[in-house]
C-alpha cells in the first residue's frame, strides 16, 4: 500500500489531464525502441523498425504507444489500487509476452523525458519526484506476477 500526499495526487492528475496520449505515448515508446534497441525484440510483428525514422513513423508503434498511455490512465484513476489494477496485465507481460520486467523501467524513464520536454519549466523537481514515484509503483505492480 503506497501513501500519496495531496500534492502527489494532484500532480499526477494534472499531468495526465494535460498530456495528449496520442503524442506522448508514441513518443515515449519510439524513444524506448531507439535508445534501448533490444526492446524491439518484442515487436517483431510491427514491421519496419530499421532506424529511428522508421520507428517514429511506424503506425503500429504509434498505436501501441497510445495503448500504453490508456493503460497508465487506469492507474491514475485508481491510485490506491494500482497493484490490483495491473494484476492481469502483469500476468500477460510475464507469461504470454515474456517481456523482461527491467524494460518497464526503461520505458518509464523515456516517458519521464518526453513529459519533461513537454512541460519545460513547469516540470520542477517536485513534479518529477511525484511522477517518478507514480511510475515506480506502476513498474513494481507490472512486475508483480513474475516469478
Ligand atoms: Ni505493454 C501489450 C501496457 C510496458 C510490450 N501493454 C500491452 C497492452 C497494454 C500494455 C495495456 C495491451 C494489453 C491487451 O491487449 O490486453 N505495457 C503497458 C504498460 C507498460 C508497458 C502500462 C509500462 C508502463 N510493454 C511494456 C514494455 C514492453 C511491452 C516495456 C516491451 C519492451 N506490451 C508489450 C507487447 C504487447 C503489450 C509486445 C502486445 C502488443 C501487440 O499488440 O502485439
Amino acid at each position: 500500500m503506497v501513501a500519496w500526499t495531496e500534492f502527489e495526487r494532484a500532480t499526477i492528475q494534472d499531468i495526465f489531464s494535460k498530456i495528449d496520449y496520442d503524442v506522448v505515448g508514441p513518443a515515449a515508446l519510439s524513444r524506448c525502441l531507439v535508445v534501448y534497441p533490444w526492446t524491439q525484440r518484442y515487436f517483431g510483428n510491427f514491421g519496419n523498425l530499421y532506424n529511428a525514422a522508421a520507428i517514429m513513423g511506424n503506425p503500429l508503434v504509434a498505436k501501441h504507444g497510445t495503448t500504453i498511455l490508456n493503460g497508465l490512465e487506469r492507474a491514475v484513476k485508481d491510485m490506491d489500487n494500482i497493484k490490483t489494477t495491473y494484476a492481469e496485465l502483469s500476468v500477460l507481460h510475464s507469461e504470454k509476452l515474456h517481456v523482461d520486467p527491467d524494460n518497464f523501467k526503461l520505458l518509464s524513464d523515456c516517458l519521464t523525458i518526453v513529459v519533461a520536454a513537454q512541460f519545460g519549466k513547469a516540470f520542477t523537481a517536485e513534479v518529477q519526484a511525484a511522477f517518478q514515484k507514480f511510475l515506480a509503483v506502476v513498474v513494481s505492480s507490472l512486475g508483480r506476477q513474475y516469478h
